[in-house]
């Protein structure tokens, strides 16, 4: 496996290719166009200007997180072929720019949720967290403001300023649409899409629904296991592949990750791992916390275990991080709790090949 860690580029992360490089048995960076606007055409150039950067630092740029499906394709609507042709422009691009996998997701509106960007813990730490009855009695525009307001003057990938403007008109256009319909407009693009992803030799990675269930009334239909049956079986290509987030899917404990794991990874669907740890206190009532297991809900050797065991080798990285040691980041996003997660990560690797023996 490879381990990679999210990076949001030279002009909107605080934190360095040098610092990343730093940390310990990182093997390459996540990286986005954060400047093309969802449907347009991620230009070659762009990609290959961060794949140089990154290279500098000796640090591989081979994972995209995420190219943004148009919310035309995620409605059905007639101009979605237009988006769909530009998203394969897009993928070619990718190729072209050394990259091996794409995640996406197909999260109506919302890319995720939290009620609160800085709850405090026990250790003077802050941390995303989501308890269902804040949100109770909330408009979206209540919870964008929200987010909004509380990311310390980031721009967060999904709320972006000027989408939150047209919230009204979105959840008027999505109005009468249910899961399945939702889920035959993922069929579409898939089946546009995935063709063109496997000739590039690139896998994509869906991306669970963050919390997998339904809020504010918008369809779900990445939030357990037999919805990423439904979403392999779209597509019968190793191209058509789940990016598996552990916090995201974790957040109901009725989700066996690690059965989640050797399931979908014996099948070689598993493009792309999210490894991070939550403390569930009741049913969608939770807040993320260090990676180590002590610390959450999820079993981390457990999981690392099951790629172990069905070889996974796509790229894996720690996810959302708290702030601690007095940083002031991306909410989820710094660089010292996601650093001493990626750590742990690789000393669960580091003693699973050493006991079942390195493959
Ligand atoms: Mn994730």
């Amino acid at each position: 496996m490879r381990m990679t860690f999210r990076w949001y580029g030279k002009k909107d992360d605080k934190i360095t290719l040098q610092q990343i490089q730093q940390i310990p048995g990182m093997d390459g960076i996540v990286g986005a166009l954060f400047d093309v606007p969802v449907g347009e055409v991620w230009p070659l150039e762009d990609l290959l200007s961060i794949k140089e950067d990154a290279n500098k630092y000796n640090l591989d740029f081979k994972d995209i997180e995420s190219i943004n499906v148009h919310e035309d394709i995620k409605l059905g609507l007639p101009s979605r072929d237009k988006y769909i042709e530009n998203y394969i422009i897009s993928l070619r691009n990718a190729a072209k720019a050394g990259i091996k996998v794409v995640c996406y997701n197909f999260m109506p509106i919302f890319d995720w949720t939290r009620t609160d960007l800085a709850l405090p813990l026990y250790d003077g730490s802050t941390a995303l967290a989501y308890d269902y009855r804040l949100i109770a009695g909330k408009s979206p525009q209540d919870m964008a403001r929200e987010i909004l307001d509380n990311s310390n003057g980031f721009v967060l990938p999904g709320w972006e300023p000027d989408r939150l403007e047209e919230l009204s008109k979105l959840f008027e256009q999505y109005e009468g649409m249910d899961e399945d319909r939702l889920r035959k407009n993922l069929e579409y693009f898939l089946k546009a899409v995935v063709p063109v992803a496997e000739e590039c030799n690139i896998k994509m990675g869906i991306h669970p629904d963050d919390p997998p269930i339904s809020v504010f009334g918008l369809p779900r239909i990445v939030k357990n296991e037999e919805d990423l049956d439904k979403i392999v079986n779209m597509v019968d290509s190793e191209s058509n592949g789940l990016t598996i987030c552990t916090g995201s899917l974790g957040s109901n404990l009725k989700n066996d990750i690690p059965h989640i794991i050797r399931k979908f990874g014996a099948k070689k669907r598993i493009a792309f791992m999210h490894v991070r740890n939550i403390q569930v206190h009741e049913p969608w009532v939770f807040n993320e916390v260090a990676h180590k297991s002590k610390h959450g809900s999820l079993d981390m050797f457990e999981i690392m275990k099951a790629l172990y065991d069905v070889d996974f080798d796509g790229p894996i990285r720690p996810d959302h991080g708290r702030m601690i040691w007095n940083e002031e980041g991306r909410p989820g996003y710094g660089l010292y709790d996601r650093a001493l997660g990626a750590n742990y990560l690789c000393g669960l690797w580091d003693s699973i090949n050493r006991i079942y023996g390195a493959k």
